[in-house]
């Protein structure tokens, strides 16, 4: 049982600090800055597998020490709550272990590499649940505000019945066939390439907006270069190139595309690509309803277009709404309208929202029980591709 909603208190773990790393850390230490929280979170042990570089990003990062071996971090009673931010093979032993050491765990996206992973930590995370220990999975873009406020307006009925939902998410850091190799690129690492990466996203961004699920599927992926030079040096997602000549596989997609059903009947269209040249983090979506349309792109992401079908023609067209009114979901804690927030935001709101939740005993969405519709949508799109033929998603 982990009692720290009484101890004022949320001491955490965080294991990986690349750049998710980067990102999670700066929310831990904005989040209670910005918002009054019912729990006051502490950087207190960031770890990784070398011990010298571990200690320079705890110290440049801001976590109190740093630390090599999860597994006895993540049994400290001096540790409330474990962050992963590690490639998604360790994800699964790393939650699991957590969950079952009575930590609450927020973990990066996508949940897991396959199904079968993502199941055993859904079932950790209800195990964990009886004891008042929570799970939550990173899909942070839910927290961009003009996001929620385009959940917040198809529940309103503000569009009316959803029939059409078209979504990109759209990169071109590996366009170039010589960008070096990643674990991003290698399928036991990461599970799978775009479509897990990015395609995740637009998945549990499409059916948190809607409130509607996916049920089938028929996808495709591709992989447009097989082979690239090994990489000396990563950081973000940009690398630089080792030894010349030395290469290595790719063995994950390059870019997925797939048709999807919701359950409410609207057809969807997705894309997920690494190689969109001059698309840098284009996540776009449109969503056309019986009583009118909303369009978003990250690109722009203070602005969230909204067409009203019920005016009259000669007056009716997308209005452009920037999303940064103090009425706005999140904004009233940052700055006055017009003064836009960017991509570290999200990450901030997330642990608001976790440690929100943590705090008043309720279950911080999305859950590992919706990361995994997630990764079996994802796994669908998978066989669909090598079956040539739609899929179900099991319920
Ligand atoms: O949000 C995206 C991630 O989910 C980021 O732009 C990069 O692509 C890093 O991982 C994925």
């Amino acid at each position: 049982m982990n009692d720290t909603p009484s101890a004022g208190t949320l001491a955490v773990a965080m294991v990986g600090h690349a750049f998710m790393g980067a990102a999670h850390s700066q929310a831990w230490r904005t989040a209670p800055r910005f918002f009054d929280l019912p729990l006051d979170p502490t950087m207190s042990v960031l770890c990784g597998r070398d011990a010298g570089r571990a200690a320079a990003a705890a110290s440049r990062l801001g976590w109190a020490e740093s630390a090599t071996d999860w597994r006895s971090v993540i049994t400290r009673d001096d540790v409330d709550l474990v962050d992963i931010c590690t490639p998604g093979d360790s994800h699964a032993e790393i939650a699991v272990a957590a969950l079952d050491a009575g930590k609450h765990v927020l973990c990066e996206k996508p949940l897991a590499n396959t199904v079968a992973e993502a199941e055993q930590m859904a079932e950790a995370a209800e195990r964990a649940r009886a004891a008042g220990v929570r799970a939550m999975v990173g899909f942070t873009y839910r927290r961009v505000p003009a996001i929620a406020f385009a959940r917040q307006l198809v529940a309103e009925g503000r569009i009316g019945e959803v029939r059409h939902v078209r979504a990109q998410y759209l990169q071109d850091w590996i366009a170039d066939p010589e960008a070096p190799h990643s674990w991003r690129l290698d399928k036991e690492r990461a599970g799978s390439g775009a479509l897990g990466d990015i395609g995740a996203h637009i998945v549990d961004l499409t059916q948190f907006i809607t409130q509607d699920r996916i049920t089938e599927v028929s996808g495709q992926l591709v992989t447009f270069v097989k082979e690239r030079p090994v990489a000396a040096e990563h950081s973000g997602l940009s690398g630089t190139a080792g030894r010349a000549g030395e290469t290595a596989p790719v063995t994950v997609d390059d870019a997925a595309v797939f048709l999807a059903k919701f359950t409410g009947g609207a057809v969807g269209v997705f894309e997920a690509t690494r190689f969109a040249t001059g698309r840098k983090n284009a996540i776009r979506i449109e969503i056309n309803g019986s009583a009118g349309s909303l369009a978003f792109d990250f690109e722009d992401m203070n602005v969230l277009h909204l067409y009203d079908a019920t005016e009259p023609d000669e007056t009716a067209g997308f209005k452009r709404i920037l999303v940064t009114e103090s009425t706005h979901p999140y904004v009233a804690a940052w700055w006055p309208p017009g003064h836009g927030l960017g991509y570290e935001h999200g990450f901030t709101h997330q642990v608001v929202d976790l440690v929100t939740a943590i705090a008043e005993g309720t279950d911080p969405a999305p859950t590992f029980a919706d990361g995994l519709q997630v990764q079996r949508v994802l796994a669908a799109v998978e066989t669909s591709s090598d079956t040539r033929l739609w899929q179900e998603i099991p319920a």
